[in-house]
C-alpha cells in the first residue's frame, strides 16, 4: 500500500503493539503530528519538556517490559531529550526514539533548527539511523523496534527529515528480521554451563550476584529455584531490587557503595561469585585490586562485551540469563548438598548480627529511613516506587520492603536528576491500575516539575514523595565526610512552597513534618487518586550508611556519622 512517511511511523506502532507515546511537537515534526491527530490506536501524552518524554517513555518500558516510545521535534527538542536517551542507554532500557529533522536538502546548511541529531545520539544509543529516502523507512521501523528489544536492549533512534515524513512511497511492513551482523545468543553453551554447575557444586563460599539483566530477562523464577535448591546466599545491585523480594531467605540486601554490611563482605570473601545479568559497576565492586579476591566467577550475560570487561572471567557463559538459570537448576537440582556451605551462611548470620541495616529513629524529627517503611507498609506491594537521584535514592533501595522485578524505577547508570516524576508518570500509563509513587528530594524535584501539569492535563494521578531536606544531601554527605564540611553551593534553605505549586499545576498537596500527618498525607493522597505531592520535612542532616568511600575495597566501610 502507498503511504507517506509520517503514516508509515502509525501504521509501524500498531504493527509493534504500541499503546502510548510520549512527545513534544515542533515545525520539523508537524507531519508527524498531523497523522497523530487523525489517528486513535495508541495514546499521545504531550509532555512539558522533551527530557521528560523520553523519561516517562523509560518509565513505561520498565514498567511494562515493552519498548517505550517518544517523539520529539528537531535541534533542540532532540538535545532536550538527550539526557533521557543516555539515562535508558545506560540502565539497558528498550525505546524507540523518534525525532524530527529539517528536510533533506537542508541538512548540512545551518539551517534553522538542524542539529546533527544522530551524531549526539551515536554514543548514547544501542542504534541509530537517519532516514535519507522512503523505501527504506518501512525496514528502519521493523528493525529499530527489534534492535530495542531484543538481546541486552537499549535505546534506538530515528531521525526522520521532514520532506521524508510527507513524501508517499510503498509500505510493505516485514513481518520478520534478520541481521547478518546481529544475532544475540539467547542459549548458554552446554560445555560452560555444565562446568559452571560443577563449580557451583564444589565451592564453599558461594554468592549469587545480581544484576538489572536478571530483571530484563525475567529471570525471577529461575532465579528464586536456584536459590530454594541451593540456599546461596543472594545480593541484588540497585538494578536488581526486588528480584528476590525482601522476604527471600537467601537475600542479603544490596551490594556496593551503600549496600549493607553483610552483602559487601559476602562479596569480599566468597570464593565462587555467580553474576547474573551484572555489569560489575565500579560502585559495586569499589577498588578493583580488592575485589573478590578469592573468588572464582561465573559471569552469564547476554551482552558478550560485557564479559571480562572489568574484571576477568573464569565461566564465561554469553546468553539469557533465564534461561541460563534453568539450565543450571536442571544439573543441580537432584544431587545438590547444600550442607557443604552451611559455615558460610553461618558466619554471614554473623556479619549481619554485628552491623544490620538500620537507623536511628526519632519522634522529635521524621527520619527518611522511617519515611520510606511506611510507604512499603500503606501501599503494601501495589506501587511503582519511582525515584530521583540522591540520597533519599539510597534509602529506597535500603530499605523499601521489594515484593517484585519492575516494582523499583530508577537511575542506576547516569544517575540522573529529574526522573523520578516523568518515570513515575510513564509507569503509572503502563499499569493505570497500580499505585505510581514518585520518591524525590527537594534538589531533584524541581529538575522536571513540570511535569506536574502533564499529570493533571492528562489525568495521570502520580504521588510525589519529596523528602525535603533542604540540601543537595548527597553532595551535602560527601562534603561533611571528605572536604571538611565546607558545604559549597548544597544548601537548599530556600525552597518554593512545595504545597502551593502543586496546587497552582491543579494537585493536591500536604506538609508534613510528623508520623502522624506524613501518614495520614499518604492515606488521603491515595484515596483521593489524584496528582499529589508531599513535602516531607526529614532531619537535615541525616547520612545515608554505610559508605564504601570513592576508590576504596569494598570491605572498608564507614558504618556510622561523626557527631
Ligand atoms: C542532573 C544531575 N545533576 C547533578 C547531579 C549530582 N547529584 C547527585 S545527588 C545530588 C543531590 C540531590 O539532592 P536532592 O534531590 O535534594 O536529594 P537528597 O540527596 O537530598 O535526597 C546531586 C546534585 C545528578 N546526579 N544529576
Amino acid at each position: 500500500m502507498e503511504l507517506n512517511g509520517s503514516l508509515m511511523l502509525m501504521h509501524a506502532l500498531k504493527n509493534e503493539g504500541v499503546k502510548v507515546v510520549f512527545g513534544y511537537p515542533g515545525g520539523a515534526a508537524l507531519n508527524i503530528y498531523d497523522e497523530i491527530y487523525k489517528q486513535d490506536f495508541f495514546r499521545h501524552v504531550l509532555v512539558r519538556h522533551e527530557q521528560a518524554a523520553v523519561h516517562a517513555a523509560d518509565g513505561y518500558a520498565r514498567a511494562s517490559g515493552e519498548v517505550g516510545v517518544a517523539i520529539v521535534t528537531s535541534g533542540p527538542g532532540f538535545t532536550n531529550a538527550v539526557t533521557g536517551i543516555a539515562t535508558a542507554y545506560m540502565d539497558s532500557i528498550p525505546l524507540v526514539i523518534i525525532s524530527g529533522q529539517v528536510p533533506t536538502t537542508l541538512i548540512g546548511t545551518d539551517a534553522f533548527q538542524e542539529i546533527d541529531a544522530v551524531g549526539i545520539s551515536r554514543p548514547c544509543t544501542k542504534h541509530n539511523y537517519l532516514v535519507k529516502d522512503i523505501q527504506s523507512l518501512p525496514r528502519i521501523l521493523k528493525e529499530a523496534f527489534f534492535i530495542a528489544r531484543s538481546g541486552r536492549p537499549g535505546p534506538v533512534h530515528i531521525d526522520l527529515p521532514k520532506d521524508i515524513s510527507a513524501t508517499i512511497g510503498e509500505f510493505d511492513y516485514p513481518q520478520t528480521i534478520s541481521l547478518e551482523t546481529y544475532k544475540p545468543t539467547y542459549k548458554g553453551n552446554a560445555r560452560q554451563i555444565q562446568k559452571a554447575a560443577t563449580a557451583i557444586k564444589e565451592s564453599k563460599r558461594p554468592l549469587l550476584y545480581i544484576g538489572g539483566g536478571s530483571i530484563s530477562s525475567n529471570a525471577r523464577d529461575s532465579i528464586l529455584k536456584l536459590c530454594e535448591i541451593t540456599k546461596i546466599p543472594a545480593i541484588e545491585t540497585l538494578m536488581a531490587r526486588g528480584v528476590l523480594g525482601s522476604d527471600c531467605e537467601n537475600l542479603l540486601g544490596m551490594v556496593g557503595m551503600h549496600g549493607s554490611y553483610v552483602a559487601n563482605m559476602a562479596m569480599s570473601e566468597a570464593d565462587l561469585l555467580i553474576a547474573l545479568g551484572a555489569r560489575f559497576d565500579d560502585r559495586v565492586t569499589g577498588k578493583l585490586s580488592e575485589f573478590a579476591k578469592g573468588a572464582d566467577i561465573i559471569h552469564i550475560d547476554i551482552d558478550p562485551s560485557s564479559i571480562s570487561k572489568i574484571v576477568q572471567v573464569d565461566y564465561p557463559i554469553v546468553g539469557d540469563v533465564s534461561s541460563v538459570v534453568c539450565e543450571i537448576v536442571e544439573l543441580l537440582k537432584d544431587n545438590y548438598n547444600c550442607e557443604i556451605h552451611k559455615t558460610w551462611r553461618d558466619s554471614l548470620k554473623k556479619y549481619n548480627a554485628l552491623h544490620p541495616l538500620s537507623f536511628k529513629d526519632s519522634n522529635e524529627v521524621l527520619k527518611p529511613q522511617w519515611v520510606i517503611q511506611k510507604v512499603g507498609e500503606i501501599v503494601s506491594k501495589n506501587a511503582f516506587i519511582s525515584t530521583d537521584v540522591g540520597q533519599h535514592q539510597m534509602w529506597c533501595a535500603q530499605f523499601y520492603p521489594f515484593s517484585s522485578p519492575r516494582e523499583f524505577i530508577t537511575s542506576g547508570g547516569l544517575g540522573t536528576m529529574g526522573f523520578g516524576l516523568p518515570a513515575a508518570m510513564g509507569a503509572k500509563c503502563a499499569n493505570p491500575s497500580k499505585i505510581s509513587i514518585n520518591i524525590s528530594g527537594d534538589g531533584s524535584i524541581l529538575m522536571n516539575i513540570q511535569e506536574l501539569l502533564t499529570c493533571v492535563v492528562e489525568n495521570i494521578p502520580v504521588i510525589n514523595i519529596v523528602l525535603n531536606n533542604n540540601y543537595l544531601g548527597m553532595v551535602r554527605q560527601w562534603q561533611s565526610f571528605f572536604y571538611d564540611e565546607r558545604f559549597s553551593n548544597t544548601n537548599l534553605e530556600i525552597q518554593p512552597d512545595f504545597v502551593k505549586l502543586v496546587e497552582s499545576f491543579g494537585g493536591v498537596g500536604y506538609v508534613c513534618e510528623d508520623k502522624d500527618s506524613f501518614e495520614k498525607a499518604l492515606k488521603d493522597a491515595i484515596s483521593q487518586n489524584k496528582v499529589a505531592l508531599l513535602d516531607v520535612r526529614i532531619d537535615r542532616m541525616e547520612n545515608v550508611l554505610p559508605m564504601v568511600p570513592t576508590g576504596g575495597a569494598l570491605f572498608n566501610m564507614i558504618l556510622e556519622s561523626k557527631e
